[in-house]
């Protein structure tokens, strides 16, 4: 196995040389994944041989005078190699791989994660087994070396739930819940990305994973669900004056609201979003003013009567909320 692990590693690899390994899934790192992986090489190597064998026979097929196979002789042929063969085959990989998809069983201790796909960014509930829920959006966070439950769903059309490094794709269907169990074995930051076309900003609907040692997950799950420790001045002002509240939720400041991301920890957050731009200042005032120009399609209004001074204290105001 080894060999052939080798082998189709570096074949795949030179296919896919410029994939990013954030995002990658020859570059596992959870118990599924490497399933994946594991597959995905077998199945890799098979069709390369049997390509292989049948360029080989057609150049015998060929090169072989006329007459030389009877009538009998190629129906032979045709039966073994078009029929036979190929279900022997078939049959024996579906034999292999079928324990593969027994899904992974979930304890009542296992930390669960809600995350349900909106156009276009994800709203992210933690529900440790002990202890009130967590909102979130845009950023999971998971504890290597534990079990994670992932709970998906969407809240308006069809989603699907993709981090390549952990496992695999898992649609989020409006009215339904599907699970999809997972484990980082590895500390680190993957990447993961909607893989259902849900309109147009699909393409723009990521999001990292942040995998970290137990104790460091715990601490920060703690410090997440304190309320938001918020300035007032300008920035409150502003906030409250434009209506935000009436879509983002900041904990312990305005009233609950599930429209849009949760924000009440907007500054410890890495990206902006769902993913697709770093959290700089620049990025964020530039949002606010005007999504639609990073965000086609997207579900917020813009605010081009902000002054830039006025985006620049609405993004000092969110990005102090840790
Ligand atoms: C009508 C609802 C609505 C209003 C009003 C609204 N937003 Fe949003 N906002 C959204 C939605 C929906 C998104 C998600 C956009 C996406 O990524 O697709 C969002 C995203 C954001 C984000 C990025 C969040 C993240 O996790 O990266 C910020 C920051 C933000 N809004 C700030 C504001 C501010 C400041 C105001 C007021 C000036 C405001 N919003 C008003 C709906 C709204
Ligand atoms: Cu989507």
């Amino acid at each position: 196995m080894r060999g052939t692990s080798i082998i189709g590693t570096i074949a795949a690899a030179s296919l896919l040389a410029g994939c990013n390994a954030h995002q990658s899934t020859l570059a596992p790192f959870g118990a599924d994944a490497v399933d994946i992986r594991h597959l995905f090489i077998i199945m890799l190597v098979g069709a390369v041989a049997i390509a292989a064998a049948v360029a080989l026979l057609m150049r015998h097929a060929v090169r072989a005078p006329e007459g030389a196979i009877s009538h009998r002789g190629g129906m032979r042929i045709v039966l073994w190699l078009g029929g036979i063969i190929p279900t022997i085959v078939l049959l024996g990989l579906l034999a292999y791989s079928l324990p593969y998809m027994r899904p992974r069983p979930v304890a009542p201790a296992d930390l669960q994660i809600a995350v349900d796909g909106e156009q276009f960014w994800w709203r992210v509930t933690y529900r440790p087994a002990a202890g009130t829920p967590v909102e979130g959006a845009n950023e999971i966070r998971i504890p290597t070396g534990r079990t994670v439950a992932f709970r998906l769903s969407a809240g308006d059309v069809v989603h699907s739930f993709w981090i390549p490094g952990l496992a695999g794709k898992m649609d989020m269907i409006p009215g339904r819940t599907n699970t999809l169990v997972v484990r980082a074995d590895k500390p680190g930051r993957y990447r993961g990305q909607c893989a259902e076309f849900c309109g147009l900003s699909h393409a723009l609907m990521a999001f990292d994973v942040i995998a970290m040692p137990p104790g460091a997950f715990d601490a920060w799950l703690a410090g997440q669900r304190r309320p938001a420790v918020a300035s007032d001045g300008e920035g409150a002002r502003l906030f409250a004056a434009n209506g935000c509240g009436g879509c983002h939720t900041i904990a312990g400041v305005t009233a609950r609201t599930r429209i849009g991301p949760d924000l009440t920890h907007f500054g410890s957050r890495r990206t902006l979003a769902a993913g697709i731009l770093p959290m700089t200042p620049a990025n964020v005032a530039g949002f606010i003013r005007h999504p639609e120009k990073t965000k086609p399609g997207v579900r917020m209004p813009s605010f081009p009567q902000l002054s830039q001074d006025q985006a620049m204290a609405l993004t000092r105001y969110l990005q102090g909320l840790k």
